[in-house]
C-alpha cells in the first residue's frame, strides 16, 4: 500500500510541476482515504432500546430510529452525543471512534421513571 501511494503522489506533483499553466481541470483527489466504517441499526420504541447492548468496532456509525409513537431521544449518560427530540420515525446517527462502553437513555423518559429504558454502545477494536 504504502509505496503504491507514494508513487501515486510523485506522479501527480510530477504532473502539476510539468503543467506549467493552468489547463483546464485537473482531477485530484482531495479527500483523505477515510476507514468504511459499518452501521449498526438500534430501533426505539415506547419503551425500549432494541439491541439495548449493542457492541460495534471502532469507527462504526450506529443510527437510532424512533418507531414510537411516543417522541425519544438517544442521549449519552456522559455527554458523548445527544439527539434532541426524535419524532416518530426520526432518525440520529453518532460515530464511534474510541472504545469503551457508553451508556445512553431517553431524556423524555429518563431511567429514574423506566429503568428499563436504557441502553449500550460498546466499542471494541
Ligand atoms: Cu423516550
Amino acid at each position: 500500500m504504502r509505496p503504491f501511494r507514494f508513487v501515486t503522489i510523485a506522479a501527480i506533483a510530477a504532473a502539476a510541476s510539468c503543467g506549467g499553466s493552468s489547463s483546464g481541470p485537473t482531477t485530484i483527489m482531495t479527500t483523505p482515504p477515510m476507514p468504511m466504517g459499518a452501521t449498526a441499526n438500534i430501533t426505539i420504541q415506547d419503551f425500549v432500546f432494541t439491541p439495548a447492548v449493542d457492541t460495534v468496532k471502532v469507527g462504526t456509525t450506529v443510527q437510532w430510529m424512533n418507531n414510537g409513537p411516543s417522541e425519544h431521544s438517544t442521549t449519552s449518560d456522559t455527554g458523548v452525543w445527544d439527539s434532541g427530540g426524535l419524532t416518530v420515525g426520526a432518525t440520529f446517527s453518532h460515530t464511534f471512534s474510541q472504545t469503551g462502553s457508553f451508556p445512553y437513555h431517553c431524556t423524555f423518559h429518563p431511567p429514574s421513571i423506566y429503568p428499563k429504558f436504557v441502553g449500550t454502545i460498546v466499542v471494541t477494536n
